[in-house]
Parts: structure tokens; C-alpha cells; sequence
């Protein structure tokens, strides 16, 4: 498929998405919520691609969902708007592959909430983050209210979410919203230097990592220690838990393959 509002691009194994709507600050339309999910379900079994970058442009990583259709919709069709949304970043939260935010300029939003569902924010010097849907009289839609307290704790998510207020990035990094920022200029090699990092890890252990962490935000402590024992002791049937201590104790760098036993 070839989408209009993404531009598609795989580097040495790193899947590139740009939103790419720059008339509207790449505002998420329905149809481009719809053709991020698209690439997203392509990717997730494409063995070309081991970890997935969002970016944006200069000026906007995304502004938002867009305000012009969803001034329009009736009550009683809120919920579909909504759930669209919803579906398509659970897809990304899940996704078994490692995720970055490659975040320059505004995030705001539903552009936030998307960021909020990758495993990495790298954010440029110029980014902005916030959630200021109560000052269009609503509240986030697309997770904010979710998973900004569970990654920043309550009260500053109560003053961005309540107020709707931007910050700028390294107030996002003194928050731990934001992983690291970068020059402008540096953004996109920075993003792809964690990228490839990434892929020099164990993609097994990486996956079971991923989903461990993922269940800490949504269980109990005593199921996450269990989902955590089960997928610790799934490792030791892989090649990479036997070439990893190997390595270790021959003194050597791993080779990792990535393969079950
Ligand atoms: N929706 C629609 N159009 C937008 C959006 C948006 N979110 N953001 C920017 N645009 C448009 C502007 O209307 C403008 O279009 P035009 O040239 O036709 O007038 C164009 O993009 C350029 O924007 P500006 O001229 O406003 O650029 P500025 O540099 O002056 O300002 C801002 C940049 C500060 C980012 C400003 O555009 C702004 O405040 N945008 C809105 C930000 C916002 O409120 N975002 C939250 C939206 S609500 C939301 O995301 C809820 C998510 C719920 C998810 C679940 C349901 C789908």
C-alpha cells in the first residue's frame, strides 16, 4: 500500500514513519489514524523491520487529532472517533518490536498520547509537549489521562491535563517524558544510533522484556512477578541465553542470532 499522509522508509533494519500532513501540523485525521494502523499490522511480522521510528517534520511531530472534523461529531458518534484512536495506539503499545519517538517540534495531543505509547521519546531541542484538550472543552481521548500519570506520576500529569499546558523539552526530560533531547539538527541520527543499539540486543529477551515492562502498567504486582517468571524462564530456550553467558564467561562479545533453540 502507499499511504498519503506517511512516508515509509527502512534503513539497516530501522522502519521509518513520518506523519506527513504539513498543511495541518500532521493532525491525525481518521485517515491517517487508519493508515498508521495499516503500516503498523504490515510491519509487525516484517522481518525487515526490527525496530519502528516515528517522526514527524521540523515543525510538527503531530499537532493533535484534527480539530476541524472532530468540532462536528454528534454525541453518539464521539465513541467510534475515539476508538479508532484507542485501537490504533494499543497496536503500537503492543507491538513486539522496539519503538522511538523521534519528536521534533509540537507533540501535542493526540500527538503526545501516540508518542506515550513508543518505548523511546528522543525529542529535538525545539519539541513541545501537552495535552491541551481542555481548553477546547474535552479531555484526552486517546490515553493521556492513562499513560502520562503512569509515566510521569500524578501530579505533574494533573498540571498538564488540568491546566493544558505546553512544556517545552527539557522540562519533558526533567519529567522522564522525554528519554533524551537532541539538537534539531541531530535528531534523526541520534534516533537511529538507539535504533540500531536496539537491534544489537537479544530480540527474544528484548520482546519478553518489552511485554514484561508493558504489564507492569496494567496488572497487579503479584501477576506481573508471575508474567515476569514465565517469560525469564522462556529465555532459556533460546540461542541467545546460551551465547550470552557463553560469551560471558569465554570473555568474548555475544553474537546474538535472535533464534529459539
Ligand atoms: N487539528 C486541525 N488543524 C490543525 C491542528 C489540529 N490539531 N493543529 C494545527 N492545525 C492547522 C491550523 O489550523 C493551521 O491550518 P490553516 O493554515 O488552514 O489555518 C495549520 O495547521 C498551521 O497551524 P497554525 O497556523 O495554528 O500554526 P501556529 O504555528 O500558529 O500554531 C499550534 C501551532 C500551537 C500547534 C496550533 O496550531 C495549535 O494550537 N494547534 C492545535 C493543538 C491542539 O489543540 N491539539 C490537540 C487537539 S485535540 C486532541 O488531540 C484530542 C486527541 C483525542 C484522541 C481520540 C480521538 C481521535
Amino acid at each position: 500500500m502507499t499511504p498519503k499522509y506517511l512516508k515509509l522508509k527502512i534503513v539497516g533494519g530501522v522502519g521509518w514513519i513520518y506523519f506527513n500532513r504539513p498543511e495541518k501540523l500532521n493532525a491525525l485525521s481518521a485517515e491517517v489514524n487508519l493508515e498508521f494502523e495499516a503500516v503498523l499490522a504490515e510491519w509487525q511480522s516484517e522481518d525487515a523491520v526490527k525496530v519502528i521510528v516515528l517522526a514527524g517534520s521540523e515543525k510538527a511531530f503531530i499537532a493533535g487529532a484534527d480539530i476541524a472534523p472532530m468540532s462536528q461529531v454528534a454525541p453518539n458518534k464521539a465513541y467510534d472517533l475515539a476508538d479508532v484512536a484507542r485501537r490504533v495506539q494499543e497496536r503500537l503499545c503492543d507491538l513486539p518490536k522496539p519503538t522511538i519517538a523521534a519528536i521534533s517540534g509540537y507533540a501535542l495531543g493526540g500527538g503526545c498520547e501516540v508518542a506515550l505509547c513508543c518505548d523511546f521519546r528522543i525529542a529535538a531541542d525545539n519539541a513541545v509537549f501537552g495535552l491541551p484538550e481542555i481548553t477546547l472543552g474535552i479531555i484526552p481521548g486517546g490515553g493521556g489521562t492513562q499513560r502520562l500519570p503512569r509515566l510521569v506520576g500524578l501530579g505533574p500529569a494533573t498540571e498538564m491535563i488540568f491546566l493544558g499546558k505546553s512544556i517545552e523539552a527539557f522540562k519533558a526530560l526533567d519529567l522522564g517524558l522525554a528519554h533524551q533531547v537532541v539538537p534539531l539538527g541531530q535528531l534523526e541520527a541520534q534516533a537511529q544510533k538507539l535504533a540500531e543499539e536496539l537491534m544489537s540486543r537479544p530480540a527474544i529477551a528484548l520482546r519478553a522484556a518489552k511485554a514484561a515492562l508493558r504489564s507492569a502498567m496494567s496488572t497487579s504486582l503479584k501477576e506481573g512477578l508471575q508474567i515476569e517468571q514465565q517469560l525469564f524462564c522462556q529465555l532459556f530456550a533460546t540461542c541467545d541465553q546460551k551465547e550470552g553467558m557463553a560469551a560471558f564467561l569465554e570473555k568474548r562479545k555475544p553474537q546474538f542470532s535472535g533464534q529459539w533453540d
